[in-house]
């Protein structure tokens, strides 16, 4: 555990975020009980209380979230557009939304307390990250229907620094205004800040007059590695947090000044980790599916949400930072992400994390999957760094083996290793897409 704050140790709010466990759970309970009664007003918990014969009073200590039915994202489709609201649409206050891969979006809703817990919540993962009232901050989540922009923005907001709402893309102008209104904080995916990182380093703007101190990333899968790279590339210090529009968007947990883990806001969620095969319950400290439960949510009030993403919880004591939540591991991988090649289970985190270890490698790269006959093949196109590029057959081949190898001991695979000019894979400016696979389009 890291006993050395990287900043200043600053916390939103003690009462809430330091509670006694004992006593957060008490809390836990009294909320189950109440997020309960709020969820059998919708059809979907009505008929599903009633086939489990369960009724809200029966819910009332924290053993008693085991018997409430699980809810996927097929349930929140099947009642699309908005079956599972809590409350009568002119109680509403907000409506956001996640695009998704496969067509619909996903609605979700907002009553005017969920919009101010909102707020509260991100101001919390802000501050124990280092954000001051006295900061800048370049806000460069896209603003609309995605949960980033407004819950950064509610968030900044509370914190009471300054916000520059430039949402995303347009890189010659986020310099820009970082060169006119010197930030010290950007906030954006880690996909983009590679993408920032590269206009900065070749040379269109000089990093040392620039403020910028530290940032926030969230909304995808970065690995350590990466962020390694990112804190070299743009010299900030970068803060992990988490979170999904179905139980609310950012501000579900996020890092503190000792970076031990993102600390989940367990007065507001109930954090659960399953075998997503069985969905048994696993102990702290084993990775599955993340499971939640928010416990104040009025507008949208999911139980027992599954995530699909994959990680751990922990609480190896407590976090010198003062708080006592549980805390959660970076995302691993998510359940629909998990590539199953020749049998063998592979994350894209993973062919991430032993192209990182790679020096001459440039952090861009996309892994294409295909069966060309009987058999996976897998293709990770990577770009060299452009210093390092070279017309050289020798120096290619050297580099080229030496991902090859490593690949082969993160994953146990052996994948095709094409190596691809400097600039040439896509760049992102939300969330990236880093694998195809084609095998889907013949299955
Ligand atoms: O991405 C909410 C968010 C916005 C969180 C900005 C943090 C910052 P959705 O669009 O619903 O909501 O996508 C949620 O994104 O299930 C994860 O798979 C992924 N995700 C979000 N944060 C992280 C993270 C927002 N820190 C989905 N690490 C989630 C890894 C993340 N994956």
């Amino acid at each position: 555990m890291n006993t050395i704050p990287i900043i200043e140790n600053r916390i939103w709010n003690p009462e809430c975020e330091c509670m006694e466990r004992r006593e957060l759970e008490a809390l836990q309970a009294k909320r189950l009980q109440e997020a309960v009664v709020r969820a059998s007003r919708n059809p979907f918990y009505q008929e599903a209380f009633g086939r489990l014969k369960i009724t809200p009073a029966q819910i009332h200590r924290l053993e008693d979230l085991q018997r409430l039915p699980l809810t996927t994202k097929e349930d929140l489709r099947d009642s699309y557009p908005l079956g599972f609201m809590g409350v009568p649409r002119n109680e509403i206050a907000r409506y956001q939304g996640t695009s998704g891969t496969t067509g619909k979006p996903t609605w979700v809703a907002y009553t005017e307390n969920d919009v101010e817990n909102w707020s509260n919540l991100c101001a919390r993962f802000l501050v124990s990250g280092g954000l001051k009232k006295e900061h800048t901050v370049q806000l460069s989540f896209g603003f609309g229907l995605f949960t980033g922009g407004f819950g950064l923005h509610f968030g900044i907001q509370k914190v009471g620094a300054a916000i520059i709402p430039i949402s995303s893309g347009n890189s010659e102008r986020q310099l820009t205004c970082m060169l006119d209104l010197s930030p010290e904080i950007l906030i954006c995916t880690p996909s983009y800040a590679l993408k920032l990182m590269e206009t900065i380093q070749a040379g269109d703007v000089d990093r040392s007059q620039l403020r910028l101190e530290h940032a926030y990333f969230g909304g995808e899968p970065w690995t350590e590695s990466m962020r390694a790279r990112i804190e070299e590339g743009l010299q900030i210090k970068c803060w992990n947090n988490y979170g999904l529009a179905e139980v609310q968007g950012p501000g579900i947990s996020g890092e503190c000044a000792y970076r031990n883990g993102m600390h989940i806001q367990e007065d507001h969620f109930i954090f659960e980790v399953i075998d997503p095969e069985t969905l048994e319950p696993l102990p702290d400290g084993e990775r599955g599916e993340i499971v939640v439960t928010p416990l104040c949510r009025e507008g949208f009030p999911v139980i027992r949400y599954r995530t699909r993403d994959i990680g751990y919880i922990f609480n190896d004591g407590a976090c010198p930072c003062g708080r006592t939540t549980r805390r959660m591991s970076r995302i691993l991988g998510r359940t629909d992400d998990m590539l199953i090649i020749r049998g063998v289970n592979v994350f894209p985190s993973q062919i991430e994390t032993a192209l990182m270890r790679i020096d001459a490698v440039a952090p861009h790269y996309m892994i294409e999957v295909s069966r060309p006959e009987a058999m996976d093949t897998v293709t990770v196109h990577i770009e060299i760094k452009p210093e390092l590029f070279s017309d050289s057959m020798r120096e290619m081949h050297a580099i080229k083996k030496e991902i090859v190898a490593t690949i082969m001991q993160i994953t146990g695979l052996r994948m095709e290793v094409n190596l691809v000019s400097p600039k040439t894979l896509a760049r992102f400016e939300g969330k990236a897409k880093r694998v195809i696979d084609h095998r889907n389009l013949v299955d």
